[in-house]
């Protein structure tokens, strides 16, 4: 993509309303404008980065078993009354009324939609478990949406449900969402720490979120030290026996808020660290409490009718594209994991217009398209800092300069965001690196 066509309206202010970093820097870098509070629109920058989450968090939910689905964003109140959630949920729920008079409202989440199309669907124990999940715009009428998409009123989500015959059973489906977030978390760069939770307006007995730590989180958490050292991400194959793996997380203390233990935090002494974390994903196992009033049974092996034992485990996808920000970033921007990266590579001509210069970034830029790496070519007729700015403002992995003096002399100039290094080389050399 030439910078001269793409939509990118970077700002140069530090817009004031963003009180922290990831919501500035999406400003600043072009990824989203506000449409009205806490609802915002994805300009062409962001939404890479957003479909990039996506398709890992998607790739990571097919390899442990589950099948993708999509349910509509609009559903009948008589639904929610069914299980008794539309009087309990208040006012965060956007209640909406059709032109007949009937009563809809704008899905917040999706417990009872899939467990209608499972009750009308699934009637044996043999098709158990099912596991079904969908990614997919929600609404939620926040008291306090801030920090741009961190806590937005419309915002993407994965909500994942299982299906099962029994308790044990249930059990086991939720270790696998357990393992496949930890892999999800860390195929995003990101060092998420599995904690204890209240179950909140969705319910059940036993619930995990998922949380980065990072100064700017909303909730406050306790965990033992060991956690932020320690590898979290699992290579684990999703057929093993996964009560050990998941008992080995749970055994160790780490609780949000609402779950904080005096007595445990005392007995940990030196090795509890208290600090603000994210949360980016949240898992519940809560039985029969939708199946029940929804009338989800199946006929068991003895032919007796029998509740489905669920769970639900959502994801904020929208929300980790800020979250992503605030765990990597400097004083002169982002710095994307390459997992993420809205663009691999950016290609900056120091002198567009110069014949040699031009011809010699065309000639790259067809170059690694051909090979098949997205890059962003800054061939704008600006001045070389601004150029070097941009470039470190929206963060790709690598960029790639191209100046006079560097093309008589053979070499070119290559800088890892990352790491800040800056090197020059041949330009045959530059291009393995950033085909390797
Ligand atoms: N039905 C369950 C699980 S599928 C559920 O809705 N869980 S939740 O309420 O915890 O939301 C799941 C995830 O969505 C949260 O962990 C969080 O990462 C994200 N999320 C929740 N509210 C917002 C919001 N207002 N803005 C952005 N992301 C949000």
């Amino acid at each position: 993509m030439r910078l001269t066509r793409y939509f990118m309206p970077t700002l140069k202010e530090t817009p004031s309303e963003a009180q922290v970093v990831s919501h500035r820097l999406m400003l600043r870098a072009g990824m989203i404008r506000q449409a009205s509070a806490g609802i915002y629109s994805w300009l062409p920058l962001g939404f890479k980065v957003l479909e990039n989450i996506d398709r890992i968090v998607r790739e990571e939910q097919d390899a442990m078993g589950c099948q993708q689905v999509l349910m509509p964003t609009i559903q009948s109140a008589d639904l929610w009354r069914a299980s008794g959630r539309y009087d309990d949920y208040g006012p965060e729920m956007l209640r909406i009324t059709d032109r007949h008079d009937r009563d809809m409202l704008y899905g917040p989440t999706n417990e009872e939609q899939i467990t209608e199309i499972f009750a009308g669907s699934v009637k044996s124990y043999r098709d158990l478990p099912q596991l079904l999940y969908h990614i997919q715009w929600k609404f939620r009428d926040e008291v306090r949406p801030r920090f741009g998409v961190m806590r937005g009123r419309e915002f993407l989500m994965k909500d994942a449900y299982s299906f099962d015959i029994s308790k044990d059973e249930a059990r086991r489906s939720y270790n696998k969402f357990f393992v496949s977030y930890l892999r999800t978390y860390e195929r995003l760069g990101l060092k998420a720490i599995p904690m204890a939770a209240d179950t909140g307006p969705i319910g059940g007995d036993m619930s995990h979120e998922f949380l980065i730590v990072a100064d700017t989180g909303e909730s406050e958490i306790a965990c033992h030290k060991d956690f932020l050292g320690m590898n979290l991400g699992a290579d684990i194959d999703y057929d093993d026996n996964l009560q050990p793996i998941v008992d080995n997380f749970t055994a160790k203390y780490a609780a949000t808020d609402d779950k904080r233990d005096e007595a445990a935090e005392a007995a940990l002494g030196d090795d509890l660290v208290v600090a603000r974390g994210i949360e980016v994903g949240h898992i519940f196992n809560f039985g029969t409490k939708y199946s029940e009033p929804l009338g989800a049974k199946v006929s068991g092996p003895d032919g007796e009718e029998v509740l489905v034992e669920m769970g639900s485990y959502g994801i904020g996808v929208s929300r980790l594209v800020a979250a992503v920000i605030e765990a990597s970033h400097d004083d002169n921007g982002i710095i994307w994991p390459e997992s993420v990266a809205p663009f691999h590579v950016g290609l900056i001509n120091l002198k567009a217009g110069d014949a040699d210069c031009d011809k010699a970034c065309d000639d790259i830029y067809k170059t690694l398209k051909d090979q098949g790496i997205d890059v962003l070519y800054d061939d704008r007729e600006t001045r070389a800092g601004a150029k070097f700015a941009d470039m470190d403002l929206i963060g790709l992995p690598w960029q790639l300069i191209i100046g006079p003096r560097g093309l008589k002399n053979g070499v070119v100039e290559l800088k890892n965001r990352k790491g800040g290094e800056r090197e020059e080389l041949s330009l045959e050399a530059a291009l393995s690196r950033l085909t390797a």
